[in-house]
């Protein structure tokens, strides 16, 4: 006997997701939607129109009073705001740092109980290549930009060892459309599994803070993920289908370069900045 399938209910009354005007705020716009009635989306850059459901409300994170009129009414957060690229140590302060600040004191302040954290795989880009870590391991940030994210998930930290505020920190490898380079065999994120690990991060039932690596279930890893595996997340994704031309465009790595040595690529070689 079969049973007509019932439409499933929203399961969050209203969400916001920041840096929605971003490269994954684009991608998970659509996708959250299906589980919340209000998405809430905010950004500094243009968010063009809202569809059903959709609330646009644009904030500065280095702005509190804006920080703490976007949190109201919010039943969870998915953080994707701020910089996301490696650069000069100012604008990454206000907006990784100050800002993080800004949004958490607004969730506490208006009752927020879980936030889903863009963090990066950079907190820990100093890793060599040849290694496989853990979230439990050090720290090794590779550049102002990865130290804003390791200040973001020691906030998490301090605000659900404080004040309950729970949050899923994800250290993102490289969610792209597909693997751009050979690094990104072991980094990359597709666009299905970066939906997975957030609605997981977002709907599991207890998570304290916990910290995971945002990966695909490649063939070449540098991240071990087991003990965060209360999540629930399960990657269906896999960056081998990109190895043999990745390998026929690149069939010579520098073994001495240190975008080659270690896991951060590219991002341990930029600076100083003026
Ligand atoms: C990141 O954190 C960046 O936001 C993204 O642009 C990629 O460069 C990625 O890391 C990466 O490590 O590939």
């Amino acid at each position: 006997m079969s049973f007509p399938s019932a439409p499933q209910p929203a399961l969050f009354g209203r969400l916001l997701l920041t840096g929605a005007a971003g490269g994954l705020g684009r991608q998970l716009r659509p996708r959250l939607k299906a589980h919340c009635t209000h998405l809430r989306l905010s950004d500094i850059a243009d968010l063009g129109t809202a569809a059903p459901g959709e609330e646009l409300a644009p904030a500065a994170l280095e702005r509190a009073d804006d920080m703490l009129r976007l949190l109201a009414g919010v039943d969870a957060v998915v953080h994707l705001g701020g910089v996301s690229v490696e650069g000069p140590f100012e604008p990454i302060l206000q907006a990784n740092i100050v800002g993080a600040y800004n949004l958490y004191e607004a969730a506490r302040l208006q009752g927020v109980k879980r936030i889903v954290f863009a963090s990066s795989n950079h907190v820990t880009g100093f890793y060599k290549q040849s290694e496989t870590i853990d979230a439990r391991m050090p720290v090794r940030p590779d550049g102002h930009y990865g130290l804003s994210k390791a200040f973001g998930e020691n906030l998490a930290q301090f605000y659900f060892d404080r004040y309950g505020v729970e949050t899923v920190s994800l250290r993102i490898g490289s969610s792209f459309p597909e693997p751009k380079d050979r690094r990104m065999l072991a980094t990359w994120l597709s666009f299905d599994d970066l939906e997975r690990l957030v609605v997981a991060s977002l709907t599991a039932p207890v998570v304290g803070h916990t910290v995971i690596y945002g990966m695909s279930d490649n063939t070449t890893t540098w991240w071990d993920n087991t003990a965060a595996r209360h999540i629930g997340y399960r990657a269906l994704d896999t960056s081998e289908p990109f190895r043999a031309a990745l390998q026929e465009r690149q069939p010579a790595l520098d073994a001495s370069d240190p975008a080659v040595m270690y896991q951060g690529g590219g991002f341990v070689k930029q600076g100083p900045f003026e």
